[in-house]
């Protein structure tokens, strides 16, 4: 077995984060719609949390935000002339449209991608699946670049295979890595795979939310584990309960997280959690260490206050002494039931030994948290040296990053900037400078126009 490493890729906050309300079933960007946004602020946070964790001893990488408003889009969809005029016909014809095409949301890479590790994999690969994310168009329009920035990240065709998103149609919507969890004994011993779907596309008779939309099916699901090359006997395959979607748990990330051998989350997370668990341990098999399952009942913690502090939205950390520490977003502090079970939990006998808390209001606004913000790709060491250095943070990266940011960000937003001419100017400027910090190449549309 390889010595291998769990690395964390953050998407850096793109310059036009904004408050537009996009994402319906998403109650965070319902509630904060008319709020002006802090794009400076939403960066650093971001930054903050990376290097924090790369101080903390983990591999810590930055992936690069998209070029928005997306000009290429708004052409596809009639609007024609000079940027600034097509910003403005939009602006006055589609103003929905143009904030669609104008969101950060790249930032949260947990829906980047899917990632198998090359411990799981039947070509011992590194196979990555950007998300095709159709539930939503302002984020449907993410993979063609998502896709190019996993490959100038990850390079090296000896280590790294990168697929195409699955069909972009609602029967293989995929919403990447924030409905996949990966159980291990080590990074580099062969993993089980949980693969959880919010609905079956083609199965009409199994139960669906009614309020608001399942992003992702089990088909997609099946097809990357079918692409990925996984042992069929490795993976499992779960439904979300369909209430707590519509209570606002539009990924299963918003209610359950786990790393090596330890699943957290919420009694009324999955349809069946007797069928979750029973179902996980037959795909463990005979392991050195046992699987630990941490469910939390709705008595201490209420599927309202999991969507509001996003406590599983958490990053579980596997420190080198074995001991779990559990990354957790500030809200999760302000939040009396959900404070006291965590600090419940330090005092049980469980691997999570230890929590940190960040400040992420400005993505938490939108519904991402500390999570949602990452990428995680287990890497043995030789994959880790084919990665792309310039994307690693490290403390000259983070002071070029924040300096970086310092000068092309604004801090203050409204749907209404998104208009301004000069914004996507300031943007472009931004987003060229960074191709040559992370040495990504050019990425861009407007780079290659
Ligand atoms: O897709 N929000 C994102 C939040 C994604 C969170 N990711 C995970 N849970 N892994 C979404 O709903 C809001 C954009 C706006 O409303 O302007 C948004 O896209």
């Amino acid at each position: 077995m390889a010595n291998a490493i769990e690395a964390n890729f953050d998407g850096l906050v793109g310059p036009t984060h904004n408050y537009s309300g996009l994402s319906f079933g998403n109650v965070a960007s319902q509630n904060n719609s008319t709020r002006p946004s802090n794009p400076k602020a939403a960066a650093k946070q971001g930054l903050f949390k990376m290097k924090a964790l790369a101080d903390m001893g983990f591999i810590q990488g930055v992936l690069a935000p998209h070029e928005r408003p997306h000009m290429p889009t708004l052409k596809a969809l009639g609007f024609y002339g000079s940027d600034a005029q097509m910003l403005a016909q939009a602006a006055k014809q589609a103003p929905k449209v143009l904030a669609a095409v104008s969101s950060a949301s790249c930032m949260w890479t947990a829906n980047a991608a899917t990632v198998s590790p090359s411990a799981d994999t039947y070509d011992q690969r590194v196979h990555f699946t950007p998300a095709n994310l159709v539930n939503k168009f302002h984020r449907a329009i993410e993979h063609p670049t998502t896709g190019a920035i996993l490959r100038a990240t990850f390079a090296d065709e000896h280590y790294f295979v990168h697929h195409d998103a699955l069909p972009s149609v609602d029967h293989f919507g995929d919403e990447g890595a924030a409905n996949h969890t990966r159980f291990c004994s080590a990074y580099g011993a062969a993993g089980v795979e949980l693969f959880v779907y919010g609905m079956s596309a083609f199965d009409q008779r199994q139960p669906r939310p009614e309020r608001y939309p399942a992003r992702h099916t089990l088909e997609a699901s099946q097809a990357i584990a079918r692409r990925h090359g996984l042992d069929p006997k490795r993976c499992v395959f779960v439904q979300q309960n369909p209430a707590a979607i519509d209570a606002g748990v539009f990924h299963n990330d918003v209610i359950a997280v786990g790393n090596g051998n330890v699943h957290f989350y919420h009694e009324q997370a999955f349809i069946d959690n007797t069928q979750m668990r029973d179902a996980l341990r037959a795909a463990w098999g005979q392991q050195d260490s046992r699987l630990h399952f941490i469910e939390v009942p709705q008595s201490a913690v209420s599927l309202e206050n999991c969507v509001q502090s996003y406590l599983f939205n958490s990053q579980l950390l596997s420190q080198p002494n074995g001991d779990m520490v559990l990354v957790v977003p500030s809200e999760c502090y302000e939040n009396e039931s959900v404070w006291q079970y965590l600090t419940d939990l330090q005092a049980r006998n469980t691997p999570i030994k230890d929590i940190k808390v960040f400040d992420l209001k400005q993505s938490m606004s939108n519904g991402g948290g500390p999570a949602c913000l990452r990428l995680r790709v287990a890497l043995t060491s030789n994959e880790l040296n084919a990665v792309n250095p310039a994307t690693l943070m490290d403390d000259a990266l983070f002071q070029l990053l924040n300096e970086w940011v310092d000068r092309h960000y604004r801090d203050r937003l409204v749907e209404a900037d998104l208009a301004d001419p000069l914004l996507l100017r300031e943007s472009r400027e931004a987003l060229d400078e960074l191709t040559q910090i992370l040495q990504l190449g050019s990425l861009y549309d407007f780079q290659k126009a």
